[in-house]
């Protein structure tokens, strides 16, 4: 029988009125401009969750269309973007680009509560706990962005790397996703072959029938298996190709 669940991108404040994220918010208004309180009258979200944990378990990985709503996906990009002016992110050509991991910024919820909140009770957490059916223990929020230009995307990895724990990841589009501007690949079934665990796995081959490119569009997720491979090329065109992924490990 399928299990359809709402969600709507807050947590309710009726349930968390007594919660220390919501009054720390509340009064931290130079941190978070647009912060805007729990809105229940937002749209919910209606997710037929068996067919995708099927789509999950057999290939490590499943996709979510519309995942945000419009004023969601604004209000994750507006946030996310305000967060990359207070830490002066500079993407261009000529720096980031031609970096190692240029374009990608970890922990987003340490300096940023608005990321912390969406962590920790958000969307991505409630969404993520009812995929798996198991209590998260939430790990990190980054932002990826693939850089117009540059010469060097994500080489084939999994995102346990070291440890092999069992979690997931939810890759979040801010802009289309296509193979011209280094949208994500999944290599389908990859979460059960034991890879080494490293960033670049060696003689790793990209061509297969089972190398999948996700393309996606604003507001849609991607969501992997911490033991499934992926990678991004370089993002050889002019457009913008950036999102933002949580990450949660199984408890
Ligand atoms: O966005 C990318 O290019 C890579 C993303 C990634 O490795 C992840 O979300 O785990
Ligand atoms: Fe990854």
């Amino acid at each position: 029988m399928s299990s359809t669940i709402q969600l709507s991108f807050f947590s309710s404040p009726l349930a968390d009125h007594t919660d220390l994220w919501f009054k720390e918010l509340a009064e931290d208004k130079m941190v978070c401009p647009v912060f805007t309180l729990p809105d229940l009258n937002r749209p919910p979200l209606q997710i037929d969750y068996s067919n995708l944990r099927s789509d999950f378990n057999r290939d490590g990985f499943a996709i979510v269309r519309n995942f945000l709503n419009q004023d969601e996906l604004r209000e994750l990009t507006t946030q996310t973007e305000f967060y990359l002016d207070s830490i002066d992110y500079d993407a261009t050509f000529q720096t980031a680009a031609k970096k190692a991991f240029g374009g990608t910024i970890k922990n987003l919820q340490e300096a940023n509560p608005w990321f912390n909140q969406q962590l920790r009770k958000g969307k991505p957490y409630r969404f993520i706990k009812e995929l798996l059916e198991s209590e998260l223990k939430p790990a990190t929020t980054a932002y990826f962005e693939r850089i117009p230009g540059e010469s060097r995307g994500i080489e084939p990895h999994f995102d346990a790397i070291g440890h092999r724990s069992w979690g997931a990841t939810i890759w979040i589009a801010l802009d289309a996703a296509r193979n011209s501007n280094g949208c994500l690949h999944y290599e389908r079934g990859s979460h059960r072959v034991e890879y080494p665990a490293k960033v670049g796995i060696e003689g790793f081959d990209k061509s297969t029938d089972n190398a999948t490119p996700i393309e996606i569009d604003p507001g849609d997720a991607a969501i992997h298996s911490s033991l499934t491979v992926h990678w991004s090329n370089p993002n050889q065109s002019q457009s913008k190709r950036r999102a933002v992924s949580f990450f949660y490990w199984c408890t």
